[in-house]
């Protein structure tokens, strides 16, 4: 039987914007092409007019959005002959290097924190066959192991500094200029390592680029991007990042000892894109901020009850953290915003019974008393 899957993943789809050439040999789980959703009812909670979208990442085959720059790296460390790859993980990473050193024949080693890292992605780096290395520490102590390690034994890292995560990671940002015609005004990320706002930084400046020499230069490619002359004639959005209060180096303005958070992919304290960011940040004209525990909780509730949209902790952080500056005037009225929910809501799925009140209702298995449960909570 002829076999013509339609979507084929990021790198197919965005080959002249990536580091790969004909003789690449692609490993992929058909990531990316993400849906953009525009919220229906949650706009209007904030007293403005503004459009709120989100970028469902959940949606990628790990359930994160990982999975982009994944793809590339384990792409580029099986070409180079890589046998095994590693990582350090506050769970989504290792998620997903499992899944794809699986797809590559490969080994996965992942360093995760005892305790601390959500059941949904335990079980996948498990199921997955990665060799699991809890440590008594958390994701800044492990990610300096890895660097450390990596120097001493065969295994590619695979963490955001490995540059060709942030190219994969650059396309969903593409995919939403494609969407919306144009850049939004606002694009809000949750931050850890702060790897994926620089990647999406990288990826709205690279599809501005044009070769009309006349406009500013594009500072990330700082005129050498290899698809265009290097000027800006797009739009490019304000790079938003928020963090969780007991994780927020960036607001603290230094690094965090012992980073604490209901939201546990987001536990971080030292980030490995420190400079990057504070790059974006200058650039885009953007800003840092914080949520506490219970706005992050919050947000994530409401997406999912008033948009049917289920994320994990860690990405309600960037719906959070927009609300109130949407409310606050600070995201001005009538523009468009973009969050990204980076993760799925199933893999938190201890959290999110722990925070449910919705009615679970026990009776006994009779018609009488299933139409009562009805009768009792119709509108
Ligand atoms: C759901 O898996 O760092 O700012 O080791 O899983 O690019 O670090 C996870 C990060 C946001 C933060 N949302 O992204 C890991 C890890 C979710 C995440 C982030 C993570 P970065």
């Amino acid at each position: 039987m002829a076999f013509r899957p339609r979507y084929t993943g990021l790198i197919e789809r965005y080959r002249d914007r990536l580091p790969v050439n004909d003789d690449t040999r692609i490993i992929s789980l058909g990531e990316g092409n993400t849906p953009l959703i525009k919220l229906n009812h949650i706009p209007e909670l904030t007293g403005k007019n503004v459009d709120i979208y989100v970028k469902y990442e959940g949606l990628n085959p790990t359930g994160s959005f990982k999975d982009r720059g994944m793809t590339m790296a384990v792409t580029q460390a099986v070409n180079e002959g890589a046998k095994a790859i590693i990582c350090a993980s506050t769970g989504n990473t290792s998620a997903s290097a499992a899944a794809y050193a699986a797809r590559a024949g490969i080994t996965a080693f992942v360093l995760i924190p005892d305790g601390k890292i959500a059941q949904g992605k335990l079980a996948q780096a498990m199921m997955e066959g990665a060799v699991v290395i809890q440590i008594k520490g958390n994701f800044d102590d492990g990610m300096r192991l890895v660097k450390e390690v990596a120097k001493e034994a065969p295994v590619t890292i695979v963490n955001s500094i490995n540059p060709y995560r942030l190219q994969g990671q650059k396309t969903a940002a593409f995919e939403i200029i494609e969407e919306l015609g144009r850049a939004p005004d606002y694009h809000c990320l949750p931050v850890g390592n702060a790897g994926n706002i620089t990647a999406h930084w990288i990826g709205y400046c690279e599809y501005a680029c044009s070769d009309d020499k006349t406009t500013e230069a594009c500072a990330f490619c700082e005129g050498n991007c290899r698809f265009a002359g290097g000027a800006l004639v797009g739009t490019r959005p304000t790079m938003v990042g928020y963090q969780a209060s007991g994780s927020a180096p960036f607001m603290r303005g230094e690094m965090v000892d012992n980073p604490e958070t209901v939201a546990t992919a987001i536990r971080i304290g030292h980030p490995q894109s420190w400079d990057y960011a504070w790059k974006v940040k200058a650039e885009s004209d953007g800003w840092f901020d914080e949520c506490s525990d219970e706005e992050i909780l919050h947000a994530q509730k409401l997406l999912a009850e008033k948009e049917g949209v289920f994320c994990e902790p860690a990405s309600a952080t960037s719906l959070a953290g927009a609300m109130r500056d949407i409310q606050s005037g600070k995201i001005r009225d009538n523009s468009s915003v973009v969050c990204t929910l980076t993760g799925h809501g199933l893999k938190d799925p201890d959290t999110a019974i722990q925070q449910s009140t919705g009615p679970v209702i026990k009776i006994e298995s009779t018609l009488e008393q299933v139409k009562k449960a009805i009768l009792d909570n119709v509108d």
